[in-house]
């Protein structure tokens, strides 16, 4: 059996409801869009909106994995069109069992899972961040297999530049994990399964793109994440559990669509019927303000998770000189990336990657004058910091940009 067959009348009761739920749409939906209106209307003021369905018509992934119904407008999953990847070990989360502030968590070869879906079993496994795309290209094969990611979407700074045919291995990707280099993920699971409240990882943007399915996203803007706290402040799991759901914005993404979710939104996504999503965590120049403010607060907490740290440091080393900090620096910054993801290494070289090879064309990409002053505003502010007089690496790697941008300072 090729196709997903598994939902009980309960569960098409609570689908149900949730589509009489679903409000008119308050963001907008296009065609088409060119790169300066999605510069100047959301890029840069940070703002969702919509691709139709045009977006995705031609992918590879719209005829292999969908399974049509007739004269409806949402597919079946074509099951059996996945099994070519079934030795792929992917992340699946078992949306019946919450473990803390996550789903349980394991790892398994996705043929396992379909084998599950196929005879109507794992009605609450989603299998998540799957790295789909890294994984065909580590097999020597091009993503045009599965996608083309759409024009104004290609200035990436996050991921390897969008290449359609199988690429050259590089010194990026030799020796790299195709299960954890990247931020092109794959989503696939049934009805109802979810992924609870959460921002972006580094307060980056994304993009997602129901191949298969439809889904329900409650969108928060920053300034609307108070009726989303408990009485602790602590931000829900599930704005389900909230009588006014938090207030949020509130989208029926139909199959097909590209929701563009804006950087350091929370947002919390519910699948409707059986789902097949990619999507893409991405950051650009217009974003570095963003993603910066978010590395200097994941900063501030580690500091104070480990003040106690400090104090030891200086007892060992004395207050006179510089050795103390040196240290006290190289040890925040290696639980930074532990903790965050990254850290100001990171963040600067992922820079100067981009700068020094854009992965999208001029047209596609914020002026270079606008480029360059975001960059020059984030340099500005780094000097200040004492990782800047401490490291040497850092430093070396914001000199070669300045020079490619022709700051000299
Ligand atoms: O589709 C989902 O379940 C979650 C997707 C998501 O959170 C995202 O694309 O940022």
């Amino acid at each position: 059996m090729a196709n997903w067959t598994g939902i009980s009348a309960k569960q098409q009761d609570e689908i149900d409801n949730l589509l009489a739920s679903i409000p008119a749409r308050e963001i907008p939906t296009y065609d088409e869009l060119s790169y300066d209106d999605f510069l100047n209307h959301h890029l840069i003021p940070n703002k969702p909106f919509i691709f139709s369905s045009i977006a995705t018509s031609k992918w590879s992934a719209s005829a292999r994995f969908r399974a049509p119904i007739a004269f409806k407008a949402v597919s079946q999953p074509n099951l059996s069109a996945l099994r070519p990847y079934a030795h792929h070990l992917v992340p699946v989360a078992n949306t019946l069992q919450q473990q803390f502030s996550e789903f349980e968590r394991t790892e398994r070869p996705l043929g396992e899972v379909l084998d599950l879906w196929e005879k109507g079993e794992g009605k609450g496994l989603y299998v998540k961040d799957w790295h789909l795309m890294a994984e065909i290209e580590s097999e020597r094969r091009g993503v045009k297999e599965v996608y083309e990611v759409p024009d104004c979407l290609r200035d990436d700074w996050l991921n390897p530049s969008y290449t359609p045919d199988s690429r050259h291995p590089t010194r990026e990707t030799v020796g790299t994990s195709a299960s954890t280099s990247d931020f092109r993920f794959t989503y696939l699971g049934p009805p109802l399964t979810y992924t609870p409240l959460h921002r972006d990882v580094y307060g980056s943007y994304s993009w997602s793109a129901n191949v298969v399915g439809r889904k329900v996203w409650w969108l928060f803007p920053p300034d609307r994440l108070d009726g989303v706290k408990d009485q602790h402040g602590e931000l829900v799991f599930d704005v389900g559990d909230l009588e006014d759901e938090g207030r949020a914005i509130k989208i029926l993404q139909q199959e097909g669509e590209i929701i563009f979710v804006p950087s350091g939104w929370h947002h919390q996504v519910v699948n409707l019927d059986f789902c097949i999503s990619i999507n893409h965590n991405f950051f650009s120049s217009p974003t570095l303000p963003r993603i910066y403010d978010t590395l200097s607060a994941s900063q501030e907490r580690v500091e104070e998770s480990i003040s106690d740290v400090k104090a030891m440091i200086i007892q060992r080393l004395g207050s006179e000189g510089d050795a103390w900090e040196k240290e006290w620096v190289e040890e925040v910054q290696s639980l930074l990336e532990r903790d965050a993801g990254w850290n100001w290494k990171g963040f600067w070289q992922t820079v100067a990657k981009n700068v020094i090879g854009p992965p999208a064309p001029l047209h596609l990409s914020p002026p270079v004058q606008l480029r360059d002053e975001w960059i020059r505003h984030a340099i500005e502010r780094f000097k200040l910091r004492r990782e800047w007089v401490l490291q040497d690496d850092i430093r070396m790697t914001i000199e070669e940009i300045q020079r490619s941008i022709g700051y000299e300072r």
